[in-house]
């Protein structure tokens, strides 16, 4: 396909000092292809601890962060912070902060945008809720988000797509390899028609969901999916590196 394959590890709120050291001491020894791009993302307050003690292999995401500059946004975390802290990526739209924090589209693109344009690359997660399946609202629901996403941002090279169903986030039910490719298939066609042949073809949609060792090489093998976001089994390094080099 040309694009290179994608893996992130979302390690959600959880971690401890000690149990962040010893994720990334796992990770340093790690055997990774030369072929695949990782990322992880740990909470703010480890990404120093991160950024300073993990493999240059393996670059850094925060969770999240503030739509715009800095200043009088008690509790927030800016986009000009995170590049200040070496953090090269971040995360947006998660389907835990569209759906339990309440962000809007609006919001997510924003965030996209702004930290998009201080050089950060962003790893932006769409997807649809079982209530929006059941109602045949899968494409419109995605595409809404699409929509908000291409109206605010310009440079799409920075930009890897995580398709994340939200019913198959930590619930067991899963996403089978054809019904996740056609979702993939559908959003590259959408970006086809709506940003141009080359952001369509070369834009990384990766899935999420679950994933973990068992699953992963079914779905890699699925044309448009370019790679995984991974919530619980990233806290394992052998476990993460089996899914980092799916075939
Ligand atoms: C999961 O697999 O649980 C995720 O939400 C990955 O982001």
């Amino acid at each position: 396909t040309g694009r290179k394959f994608f893996l992130g590890g979302n390690w959600k709120c959880n971690g401890s000092k000690d149990s962040i050291k010893k994720l990334v001491d796992e990770l340093n020894a790690a055997d990774f292809d030369d072929d695949v791009d990782i990322v992880v993302c740990p909470s703010y307050v480890y990404l120093t601890q991160v950024v300073g003690s993990l493999t240059k292999r393996i670059d850094v995401a925060a969770q999240n962060c503030w739509r715009g500059e800095g200043g009088a946004f008690t509790g927030e975390i800016s986009a000009d912070q995170l590049v200040d802290v070496g953090v090269k990526w971040v995360v947006a739209g998660h389907a835990e902060r569209r759906h339990i924090l309440g962000e809007t589209n609006t919001v997510v693109a924003l965030k996209c945008a702004y930290a998009i344009s201080l050089g950060l690359n962003v790893i932006i997660a769409v997807g649809e809720t079982l209530f929006e399946r059941e109602q045949n609202l899968t494409n419109d629901v995605i595409f809404e988000q699409l929509q908000s996403l291409t109206s605010k941002i310009a440079d799409w090279t920075k930009v890897v797509l995580a398709y994340e169903p939200v019913w198959a986030i930590g619930t067991g039910k899963a996403c089978s390899p054809e019904e996740a490719q056609e979702v993939h298939l559908a959003i590259r066609e959408w970006m086809k028609k709506n940003t141009s042949e080359e952001v369509s073809s070369s834009l990384r949609i990766i899935y999420g969901a679950s994933v973990s060792s068992s699953t992963c090489n079914d779905l890699a093998k699925q044309h448009d999916i370019d790679g995984f976001f991974v919530g619980g089994a990233a806290w394992d390094g052998k476990e993460f590196a089996a899914i980092a080099n799916s075939v």
